[in-house]
């Protein structure tokens, strides 16, 4: 999904060069335009004073109660129902005001510009969220675990999403912290005292821990393939030969008929996307252009595109038709596939290839089926009930990166490498695990992290 479907399209404010500035932050928590309410979030050291300037006097100030505030911002005047949370047991862990106003954008606009006026710094996208992340209310997998249950796009994505909020992955990631630091200290203790005084754990008995550690960073990696599809939506690639039916499969699928169809081999050339809605996924179809030999210029170009995506795909969706012989049809190895069988309403060639399930586009018979397999093989990989799992494409890369260097470390000790070797890996795992967790990570990694998120959360 592309992140900039996840802001707000409220007016973006410039990126300014501040870093940790503790300026009080504003913005709309809401989405932009018109509705019955609006709710203007307002965190930092000022947040209630800079309320107080556009409401003098009104109820007393009770934490986190609402009162009805009448606010007056130049000409506009308005009711809002405001809500105080003082730091630090609030979400950034700042003072946090909420004002719920009439939704109109008229309205937030001068109500932001007076705060605006007042001193307050309408804040960037993710930044509420940031704060609470360098105040300690949040840790980074937290944070991300908010941002995707906010983007999912299915209950069952929200659900999982939530599980990043419970902590598990921040557990798992703590114990193979305290492990992989066993490790290299016993990796470490081999160099400074070679034949030393030291007791050394056996060889044997560090080589099991860094394996073990290796396969935990590769199971929690792996549980991205299972969540991505439940997540992300998955992308799913036509592929086959020329006048296989994949345009016709296409448009049965889309609903509508979007891509062309014609008797013509050859016909589609650029590859054509449509996003759909398949049971519990969302997925991105693309059509490509049909595999023939001595396609030309334009068609070689459009099917070199088709390749490319197809081999980005998470799953390669086969079409080969049944009433002709096989085609020699080399698929390259990489995304799984679904072979699938088009023309059944025609007589079987004898020759046919060997297919999952046959369908026409011509009757609609089996496409009710392929549907159900295409859903099934998308969400083939069950998530585990509990327990941890990795919610978006960093976290996945950064637990590969974990279970490649243990897995390096321990070819390094079990080799001529050494414990020197060993130990650099280690502490190179160690140095991913941090920068997971949020605990030593790059201001530029925050900065693009944060960039995700909605204006005002
Ligand atoms: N009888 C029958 N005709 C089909 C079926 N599927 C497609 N056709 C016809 O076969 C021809 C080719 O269909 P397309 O959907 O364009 O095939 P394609 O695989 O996209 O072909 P290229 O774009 O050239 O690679 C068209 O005339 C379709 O109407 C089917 O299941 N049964
Ligand atoms: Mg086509």
């Amino acid at each position: 999904m592309a992140p900039s479907s996840r802001s707000s399209s409220a007016p973006c404010p410039p990126t300014p060069e501040l870093k940790a500035d503790r300026a009080t932050l504003v913005a709309l928590a809401t989405p932009w335009g018109r509705g019955a309410i609006a709710v203007l979030r307002l965190s930092g050291p000022d947040a209630r004073a800079l309320v107080q300037t556009l409401s003098p006097g009104g109820p007393p100030w009770r934490p986190r109660r609402a009162s009805l505030r009448r606010l007056v911002a130049g000409e506009l005047v308005d009711e809002a129902l405001v809500t105080w949370m003082p730091g630090p047991r609030s979400f950034t862990g700042e003072d946090v005001i909420e004002l719920a106003c009439h939704g109109n954008p008229v309205i937030v606009t001068a109500l932001q510009a007076a705060l605006v006026a007042a001193g307050a710094r309408p804040a960037r996208p993710g930044e509420f969220t940031r704060r609470a992340v360098e105040n300690g209310r949040l840790d980074l997998i937290g944070a991300e675990g908010l941002a995707e249950v906010i983007a999912a796009s299915t209950v069952e994505g929200v659900a999982l999403a939530r599980r990043a909020l419970d902590g598990s992955l921040g557990a798992a990631a703590s114990a193979l912290r305290t492990a992989l630091l066993d490790w290299t200290a016993e990796l470490e203790a081999r160099l400074d005292q070679p034949g030393g005084e030291l007791e050394l754990a056996e060889d044997a008995v560090v080589l099991a821990g860094l394996r073990a550690a290796a396969a935990q960073a590769r199971q929690l990696a792996d549980s991205w393939r299972a969540v991505r599809p439940r997540l992300e939506g998955a992308r799913v690639a036509l592929v086959g030969p020329v006048n296989a039916g994949k345009s016709s499969l296409f448009n049965q699928l889309v609903g509508e008929a979007r891509a062309l169809v014609s008797p013509q081999p050859g016909t589609t050339r650029d590859a054509i996307e449509r996003r759909i809605q398949l049971g519990a996924v969302e997925l991105l179809l693309i059509d490509t252009a049909g595999e023939r030999d001595g396609a030309e210029d334009l068609e070689a170009a459009g099917l070199a595109i088709g390749r490319r995506l197809a081999d980005q795909a998470d799953l390669r969706l086969v079409v080969l038709p049944l009433d002709r012989a096989a085609p020699p049809l080399a698929l390259p190895p990489g995304p799984p596939t679904l072979v699938v069988g088009s023309f059944a309403d025609r007589p079987r060639h004898p020759a046919a290839p060997a297919v999952a399930l046959a369908f026409s586009n011509a009757d609609g018979q089996g496409i009710a089926a392929l549907r159900d397999a295409l859903e099934a093989a998308l969400c083939q990989q069950p998530v585990a009930e509990a327990g941890a799992i990795v919610v978006n494409e960093r976290q996945y890369a950064l637990f590969v990166e974990i279970a490649e260097a243990c897995e390096a470390a321990a070819q390094a000790l079990e080799g001529w490498a050494g414990p020197a070797i060993a130990a650099e890996e280690a502490t190179a795992a160690l140095t991913a695990l941090a920068e997971l967790t949020g605990e030593d990570v790059r201001e530029a990694v925050l900065d693009r992290l944060f960039a995700r998120f909605c204006i005002g959360k």
